[in-house]
């Protein structure tokens, strides 16, 4: 599988709620790379562009104000598949049909209130990453412990 780089961002209420840690020790700790990493509350175009494709849906505004409401967690995580692989920690959209074992499953009820977001696929990752990062956010590094988690 090709290395690839995905979006993932822990919600107002993720931060709100304390569960930045239990979130980052997660995608850590299934062998992922972390990359980029910021503490950031977005505005609102920044929100806009990023739910750009829910513009005409009727919880829109609504999303909008949640996403700016305050600190939001943002992050790049690089490895083997990893875009598909973090919307699977993550969990269905709706936190009463998420697995348990996923974040969602574990840690949310409300749909309006999940907790966090993955990017959905290649190019929303590219794109996602560009809007809130930009080139000199993001390191390129080799985690010491690497030939443990990567077949070689
Ligand atoms: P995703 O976050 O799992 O990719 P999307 O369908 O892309 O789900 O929706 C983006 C976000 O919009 C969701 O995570 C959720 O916070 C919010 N959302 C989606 N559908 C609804 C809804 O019906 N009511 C309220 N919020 C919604
Ligand atoms: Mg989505």
């Amino acid at each position: 599988m090709a290395m690839e780089r995905t979006f993932v961002a822990i919600k107002p209420d993720g931060v709100q709620r304390g569960l930045v840690g239990e979130i980052l020790g997660r995608f850590e700790r299934k062998g992922f790379k972390l990359v980029g990493l910021k503490q950031v509350t977005p505005s609102r175009d920044l929100a806009g562009e990023h739910y750009g494709v829910h513009r005409e849906r009727p919880f829109f505004a609504g999303l909008v104000d949640f996403i700016t409401s305050g600190p939001v967690i943002a992050m790049v995580w690089e490895g083997d598949g990893v875009i598909a692989s973090a919307r699977k920690l993550i969990g269905a959209t709706k936190p009463l049909e998420a697995e348990p074992g996923t974040i969602r499953g574990d840690l949310a009820v409300n749909i309006g209130r999940n907790v966090i977001h993955g990017s959905d696929g290649p190019d929303t990752a590219q794109f996602e990453i560009n809007l809130w990062f930009s080139a000199e956010e993001l390191n390129t590094w080799t985690p010491s412990d690497q030939d443990w988690r990567i077949e070689s």
